[in-house]
């Protein structure tokens, strides 16, 4: 699929409107601070980072009142859609995707992106200790950065006649990724409604307790199986770092214990590397305002050595 899978189109978001939690707007900074960009040089990629990251911070509306339980629609669907423009751009030119968080509410803009260029082919492994499937209606937390599949995957009740006035993310397109195109790695805190919409729709997703029964590499293998079994389709990454470990990626907004070990975190990325089917990847809610230095580094740390090994770092 990448007519010129040697250019990284990096696109730079700091962003939080998808949570109560400031500081992972920084995550990006830190990561470029810390030598993301250099390091994709250095494994010989050109890199093409979207212009003006700033005005990510700057197009916050003035007012932004809740929709129902939903706090700032207006802003994160401001923001992700400029995400979706920018992500489309690079993967119509053949560009790697890649995608710096911010929270997470920030993928409803980088799916947009990739399916307008590659349509619904695209499957998408979304690695993280949540499943971010809450419609507005079951959202309990009110935090976008809580449901952006479900607005990606069409489970959302569209507002009669709803426009963009009633429901400020109109513009996403409904179904853009299909249900049986998504798998989970890494689940282990999952609200009960969200267990019932994957019931529900019958979504694939491989719990902490699948990778302990069966090991990452298996897990890696069923779940790519369950997406892309001839390895012929294109893949789009979602790697939340919350998915880790807290003792290996401490400065995240929600750690959940229980988490993917260092080497469970990067096997995934280098076996999805190894199919040679990534298009594009997000990397999202570094916090780089939560705990001490050292978790900070650590996290800021691990968050690039998942994205060289996904854009196919290798060991040997
Ligand atoms: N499911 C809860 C908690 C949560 C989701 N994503 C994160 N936390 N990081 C919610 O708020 O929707
Ligand atoms: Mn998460
Ligand atoms: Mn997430």
């Amino acid at each position: 699929f990448l007519k010129n899978g040697a250019t990284a189109g990096v696109t730079c978001v700091p962003f939080s409107g998808g949570q109560p939690k400031g500081g992972v707007d920084d995550g990006p900074v830190e990561m470029v601070r810390f030598g993301m960009l250099d390091q994709l040089q250095g494994m010989g990629y050109a890199v093409e980072l979207s212009p003006g990251m700033d005005k990510y911070r700057t197009m916050k509306p003035a007012s932004d009142p809740a929709i129902g339980v939903l706090k700032n629609p207006r802003y994160v669907s401001l923001a992700a859609r400029r995400v979706a423009e920018q992500v489309r751009e690079h993967c119509a030119a053949g560009r790697m995707a890649v995608t710096l968080g911010g929270d997470h509410s920030i993928a409803m803009g980088t799916l947009v992106g990739s399916t307008a260029v590659y349509g619904d082919d695209l499957c998408v492994v979304w690695v993280d200790a949540h499943a971010d499937i809450n419609t507005p209606e079951t959202s309990e937390s009110g935090n976008l950065h809580g449901c952006p599949l479900a607005y990606i995957l069409g489970l959302c009740e569209p507002a009669a006649g709803a426009g963009e006035e009633e429901d400020p993310f109109a513009w996403v397109p409904a179904g853009c990724v299909r249900t049986d195109r998504l798998v989970y790695i890494g689940l282990r805190d999952v609200d009960a409604a969200e267990k019932t919409l994957l019931r529900k729709h019958g979504i694939k997703a491989f719990s902490m307790h699948d990778v302990d029964k069966h090991g990452i590499g298996r897990v890696v293998e069923m779940a790519l199986d369950h997406v892309n079994r001839d390895r012929s389709l294109p893949v789009h990454v979602s790697f939340d770092v919350d998915a880790l470990d807290p003792s290996v990626a401490p400065a995240t907004g929600t750690p959940v214990r229980g988490g993917l070990t260092f080497r469970e975190g990067h096997y995934i990325c280098e076996a999805v590397a190894e199919t040679g089917c990534l298009v594009a990847l997000d990397l999202v809610e570094v916090n780089p305002a939560l705990g001490d230095p050292e978790s900070l580094r650590q996290t800021v740390a691990v968050g690039c050595s998942l994205v060289r090994c996904s854009l196919g770092e290798r060991l040997l």
